[in-house]
């Protein structure tokens, strides 16, 4: 982050008398002291001398070019923040002596531009400055917007620089210079599933004013006039909705985006439909709506919707279709957009929206759209494993102007999602993409509070993304939700790790599950293998009761009652996974000191634990993926679970935790479509991140030839979202003659332990399939055996 004025020396300013402060008052130390952590990240931020008291008794003054939004919310937590009683002044009123004094306003307001000195807002959009002078009982802050949304965000950087000490609150002695880096920066509500309720939303603008972020597209994909019945007006009580809705944007510097997606049935080349889509838009423009979008994602162009088109534009293909869609969209900008006082340039969503493929249907966008329309691009693959500046400067070439990114990160309405809240940070969007892209909304989660983790990333990303880091923002995000409550937040940080796993619409996550847990578990089994055993045990213990303890913690009043609804059955899991964490340890404590009916007692508990924390499942109405359990630390701590399990089932044996499968060879009845990315050998390879699939048949199969003949105590299977709801494990000495071990019937798709008793030693173990899922085959990332060599 740049940082301004540092170093610099008093006597520089010409501040006249509020210059310093004075050398031995407590401003002077507190002049010392590192300044609160602001987000989004403002450009430039530095300590000016020492922090203003919260006095009893406050002045604000204020004009009627002073914004209202700005105005109110300052008076909102100055009371918040010590002050009984706050007056709003005209400029040039004499003003109370020893009183807190804030000016708020334009930054060419005489008394502002005095009182800034030469702390400047920038000349652009949304910039502000803020300046705190203190010297001795004069206390004076100046928020200066460069136009209504950035006094209204002096306010909100303001708001982030109360400190508290001595039970008397004060503001930092801070000088800012802050503009955005993006010019749109939000959410689009673009998901499949059930949309958010008209008090989700409200609660949503207000959090947005919060992060500075200026932009909510509404195109729920399952709000029926949206797009299936987009011809038709919406009723009367939808119609109060929306102006609500609009009224809560505006007052929180929002830009309410109307979306409507005709694609699904328009015929381009209609007047009649032409004239319904305007009449759509009319409708909210007189709501108060101001900015608009045509979505035209998830929709096939290679068919026309009406006899009509093809006699317009020809035979159906890319080309045809954007000749059409374009011919659509210059219409709404030009005889619309354009002719409608205050309404801002039409934004659209191509139907190639996730590549970088030149095609001719982008050729024709970016040779005939018109160029005032904004054009939204996803990134590549649609939910990207990242967004360079290389690829935002190809989609804009592409589309001959900056792309706006629709961003499908938190949203969970795909299958790889199935069963998981997306609480990971805001990452691997590349600083410098400001130069590259017209702005970056989230397309967020159905749970909208559980969505403000990543949200509060991608709105100071786009903010400010050379100062963007991730983690540190992340864990703002987490302090933000539980409203400065540091238990709480604390609670959420190991809450969220294990929720931190992003799939992508293939197989491989773009980002990776509970790095944190998985770090502690790495160390657990360093001490382990060294002879450290109680050190090891110790050390995992303190984190499993974290884990154990975090939902009560988030539930205990301090984090956002929305998010604590949204994540219930999560917490719900994360409770019995974390009581099975403590009391397997226990159990392996127990082991170590020889006590061996007390160990296996705690192993059947965490066991019975596991079982339950496995059964919670989620609320089929709120996404898309119906009734599914609920993903915990998945493909980490269920597996720890089970290497602990069989320490203490094979206590004794030379390597009880070990996968025995790692050293043994895979082969398949089949694999999908014989591709080598989906091999046998991807089953044993150690990694969540490549798997084995297999034809389209239900008695497929894998299997493992150990390296030795083993007892064998357990075989696990990670299955992806293809997998059996029939299936046996099959062992054998000789891979010809196979007895049936265990067979399975799996309510859902997951991490099965199946644990074998008896038997006599094996070469091979098979999973061999009785009944599929899907129309797929059988897809498996790893297989484990465990077990003692003979
Ligand atoms: C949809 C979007 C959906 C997302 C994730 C775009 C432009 N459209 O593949 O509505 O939420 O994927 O499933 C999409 O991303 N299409």
């Amino acid at each position: 982050m740049a940082l301004l004025v540092t170093g610099l020396a008093a006597g520089q300013l010409t501040l006249g008398p509020l210059a310093t402060a004075a050398p031995d008052s407590r401003d002077a130390r507190a002049a010392e002291q590192p300044l609160p952590s602001v987000a989004p990240a403002p450009r430039e931020i530095a300590r000016e001398g020492g922090d203003a008291e919260v006095t009893g008794r406050v002045a604000v003054v204020a004009d009627d070019r002073t914004d209202a939004a700005a105005r109110d919310r300052l008076v909102r937590e100055l009371k918040a923040h010590g002050a009984d009683r706050v007056d709003v002044l005209a400029p040039g009123s004499a003003l109370p002596h020893g009183q807190l004094v804030l000016r708020l306003g334009p930054a060419d307001r005489p008394d502002i531009a005095r009182a800034l000195g030469d702390t400047k807002a920038p000349d652009a959009a949304e910039g502000y400055a803020l300046r705190v002078a203190v010297r001795d009982d004069d206390r004076q802050v100046t928020l200066a917007g460069t136009d209504a949304a950035g006094q209204f965000y002096a306010v909100q950087t303001l708001r982030q620089l109360f400190v508290r000490a001595d039970g008397v609150w004060r503001i930092a002695g801070a000088r800012v210079e802050d503009r955005p880096a993006m010019p749109l920066r939000g959410t689009i509500e673009g998901f499949y599933g059930q949309p958010w309720s008209p008090a989700e939303r409200l609660d949503q603008m207000d959090f947005y004013g919060d992060v500075k972020a200026n932009t909510y597209v509404y195109a729920p994909k399952d709000d029926p006039y949206h797009r299936d019945k987009w011809r038709d007006p919406y009723p009367a009580d939808k119609v109060t909705e929306l102006g609500t809705l609009v009224k809560r944007a505006d007052a929180n510097h929002v830009r309410f985006t109307f979306a409507v997606s005709p694609g699904g049935s328009i015929c381009y080349s209609d007047p009649a439909d032409r004239a319904a889509l305007k009449k759509k838009l009319q409708a909210v423009y007189d709501l108060g709506v101001r900015a608009f979008s045509i979505p035209l994602d998830d929709i096939s162009y290679t068919k026309w919707n009406c006899a009509g088109d093809q006699t317009a534009y020809g035979a159906p293909g890319r080309a045809a279709a954007a000749k059409a869609q374009v011919d659509l969209l210059n219409d709404v900008q030009k005889n619309f957009v354009a002719t409608h006082e205050g309404a801002h340039p039409l934004q659209m969503v191509p139907t190639e929206y996730g590549d970088l493929t030149d095609t001719a249907y982008k050729q024709t966008m970016r040779a005939t759209l018109d160029p005032a329309v904004v054009v939204m691009w996803t990134g590549t693959d649609v939910v990207p494993p990242s967004i360079t500046n290389a690829q935002a400067d190809a989609a804009s070439q592409l589309f001959g102007r900056k792309v706006f990114v629709w961003d499908n990160y938190p949203v969970n309405d795909y299958g790889q999602t199935s069963g998981r809240l997306l609480l990971g940070p805001y990452d691997k969007r590349e600083a410098g993409l400001s130069e590259h892209l017209s702005g970056i909304v989230a397309n967020p989660m159905n749970q909208p509070y559980a969505s403000k983790v990543a949200v509060f990333g991608s709105a100071s990303f786009a903010w400010n993304d050379r100062a963007y880091d991730a983690d540190a923002t992340w864990k703002q995000a987490m302090d933000y939700l539980a409203g400065g409550d540091r238990e709480a937040a604390g609670a959420l940080r190991v809450f969220s790790d294990l929720e931190h796993l992003a799939p992508t619409f293939g197989p491989k996550p773009w980002q990776e599950q509970a790095p944190q847990l998985d770090a502690r578990i790495d160390q657990f089994w360093t001490r382990w293998k060294a002879g450290e055993r109680d050190a090891a045990v110790a050390g995992l213990r303190t984190y499993a009761q974290e884990i154990a303890a975090a939902p009560a913690r988030i539930r205990a009043g301090s984090v956002q009652a929305g998010f604590v609804t949204d994540a219930g059955p999560w917490l719900d899991a994360t409770a019995l996974w974390g009581k099975a964490t403590v009391t397997m340890l226990d159990a392996l404590a127990a082991r170590v000191d020889g006590d061996e009916d007390r160990a296996r007692t705690l192993l059947g508990q965490a066991r019975e634990l596991q079982e339950q924390a496995a059964a919670v499942k989620v609320d089929p109405a709120r996404n898309t993926w119906g009734k599914a359990p609920v993903k915990v630390a998945d493909g980490v701590l269920d597996t720890f679970l089970v290497q602990a399990d069989m320490v203490i089932e094979l206590w004794g044996s030379a390597d009880g935790s070990e996968n025995l499968a790692l050293k043994g060879t895979a082969t398949a009845s089949s694999v999908e479509q014989n591709l080598d990315r989906l091999k046998a050998a991807n089953v044993n390879d150690g990694s969540n991140q490549t798997r084995w699939a297999s034809g389209y048949a239900d008695d497929s199969w894998v299997q493992i030839k150990l390296a030795a003949p083993t007892k064998v105590a357990a075989v696990t299977l990670a299955w992806e979202s293809a997998c059996a709801t029939e299936y046996r494990i099959e062992t054998s000495a000789d891979g010809v003659h196979w007895t049936t071990a265990a067979t399975r019937t799996p309510a859902a798709c997951g991490t099965d332990v199946v644990r074998l008793t008896g038997g006599e030693a094996a070469s091979y173990v098979r999973m061999q399939g009785v009944e599929r899922n899907s129309t797929w085959g059988y897809s498996i990332y790893e297989m484990g055996v465990y077990g003692t060599a003979v």
